[in-house]
């Protein structure tokens, strides 16, 4: 038996760089608590993505949750049913809660003509995720935004490196959240970030991740621990250097997946968007029962046969678990794009050290499943 191919496994520079790294946080005895690589990695990342301010948090999910926080979000948010978890969990653990609003067929991202419908004297903000890095509706949501006076915050955990005309993706709505989870294109073993506008959000947020501490003896707000740690932070500033690479290869075997399944019937995927430049870290398939002949499901369980092992992002939609499902916007019917995607899609292995030869493999399973 051939060795496991998973959903996607993290890009890791040369363990003899890291060392270097290592040797510096030995010496130096700085762990955490906005050293000098945590220092050194938001600024270099704020020039790499081209965002103003950005502040590091241990994993994306509190940063998400102290996103919310920075905002003062209450009341109703209305947000997207698929999506990881994490999204709709970061508004449970401020006491919000959440309307979940249906996606549009094309890309999978919150769908700008049902959000209106959604809004009442509750709703403050808007919560939508540039699901595997495909930007929202990111001027029409705006606009809505505006008129409704509510705050926007993107989930933009997918989002590493993307653009949308030829600016970062993470300069619109009022805050931006990353995810550099170790399954992320950008990864920092477990890592997160906030990326605002405006030096007083930044400062803000800065203290609501360090306990609400502005000096030794003065707490401003209820803030919490969620601090990037300086080898999390060295392991940010090593892979910039190769994200490059990384994304490159990406690109080239999303690529070499599209040419092999285009003709295969039943079987669709989505093209780059006009005006986008993406980090190429997902490859959502969907497979049609009713002209391929297989479930996904069947897909999902016959790949798993050879050692391939895919995984159904994102299915169930958040909307059906127990914590959610209870909610009025959550109920049956009511979210029929995402409930149609969600039975149908399954996203196949890419990432950097994916070899072609298992990417062919993986297609021509795929094509020899129906005969
Ligand atoms: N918002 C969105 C839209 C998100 O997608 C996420 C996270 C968040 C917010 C929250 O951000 P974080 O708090 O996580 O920073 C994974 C990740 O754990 C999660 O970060 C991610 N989204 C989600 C989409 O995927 P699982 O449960 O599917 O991961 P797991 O452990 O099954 O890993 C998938 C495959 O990756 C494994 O089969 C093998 C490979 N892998 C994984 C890990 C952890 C490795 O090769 N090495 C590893 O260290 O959730």
């Amino acid at each position: 038996m051939s060795k496991p191919v998973f959903v996607t496994q993290p890009y890791l520079p040369p363990l003899i760089e890291f060392q270097e790294y290592l040797k510096k946080i030995w010496d130096s005895k700085l762990l955490t608590n906005n050293g000098p690589f945590h220092q050194e990695l938001e600024q270099k990342l704020c020039e790499y993505l081209g965002v103003k301010y950005i502040s590091l948090f241990s994993n994306g999910t509190l940063a998400l949750i102290t996103a919310l926080q920075a905002l003062r979000i209450t009341g109703e948010v209305i947000t997207t049913p698929f999506s990881f978890v994490a999204t709709t969990h970061a508004l449970w653990w401020n006491n919000i809660k959440p309307v979940f609003v249906d996606i549009e067929p094309d890309y999978f991202t919150l769908n700008p003509d049902k959000i209106e419908a959604a809004i009442t004297s509750n709703t403050t903000a808007i919560l939508p995720v540039h699901v595997y890095g495909n930007p929202c509706n990111v001027v029409r949501i705006q606009k809505i935004a505006e008129t409704y006076g509510l705050k926007l915050i993107y989930d933009a955990a997918h989002a590493f490196g993307v653009r949308f005309n030829g600016t970062s993706i993470l300069n619109y709505g009022d805050l931006s959240v990353m995810s550099f989870h170790a399954t992320k294109v950008f990864n920092t073993f477990e890592g997160g970030a906030i990326v605002c506008h405006d030096k007083s959000m930044k400062q803000s947020i800065d203290l609501l991740k360090n306990f609400g501490f502005v000096d030794e003896t003065t707490v401003v707000a209820p803030g919490i621990n969620a601090k990037m740690n300086e080898i999390q932070a060295a392991m940010g500033l090593l892979q910039l250097k190769y994200i490059d690479k990384v994304i490159e290869k990406l690109k080239q075997l999303i690529r070499l997946y599209r040419n092999g399944l285009k003709d295969i019937n039943g079987i669709t995927f989505m093209d780059d968007m006009p005006a986008v430049k993406h980090c190429y870290s997902y490859f959502p398939v969907l497979i049609d029962k009713d002209r391929y002949g297989k479930t996904r499901n069947e897909v999902y369980e016959h790949l798993k046969i050879h050692n391939i092992f895919g995984r159904r992002y994102f299915y169930p939609l958040i909307s059906q678990f127990p914590a959610y499902c209870g909610l009025e916007s959550a109920l049956s019917g009511k979210l029929t794009v995402a409930e149609q995607i969600t039975e149908k899609v399954i996203c196949l292995p890419i990432y950097f050290d994916l070899h072609i030869n298992d990417v062919n493999r993986i297609i021509d399973y795929i094509r020899n499943f129906t005969k």
